[in-house]
């Protein structure tokens, strides 16, 4: 079941990425694991804190990047459009 969630949200983000190029730079968040730039480890490691919140066993702070306490697809936006930067 996560597995399956997991995928649905990586579909949406990669979607996302093809379909909206044109999306602004929001600084360079989404760079999660703090290699310098923001790749699809980045990706992964959002997508597996994706739709938790503080307190959840997947809860991730660094993947909330809009910092409203739920990764959700907003904060996947921020990170998409910072996408190998
Ligand atoms: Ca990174
Ligand atoms: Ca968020």
């Amino acid at each position: 079941m996560l597995k399956r969630t997991v995928y649905v949200v990586l579909f949406a983000v990669l979607a996302l990425f093809l379909t909206m190029p044109s999306i602004k730079a929001v600084g360079l968040m989404g760079d999660l694991d703090h290699d310098g730039n923001v790749d699809l480890n980045d990706v992964l490691i959002a997508v597996e804190a994706f739709g938790a919140r503080p307190g959840h066993e997947r809860w991730n702070s660094e993947a909330d990047l809009n910092g409203d306490s739920v990764v959700s697809m907003a904060d996947m936006i921020i990170l998409v459009s910072n996408f190998g930067n």
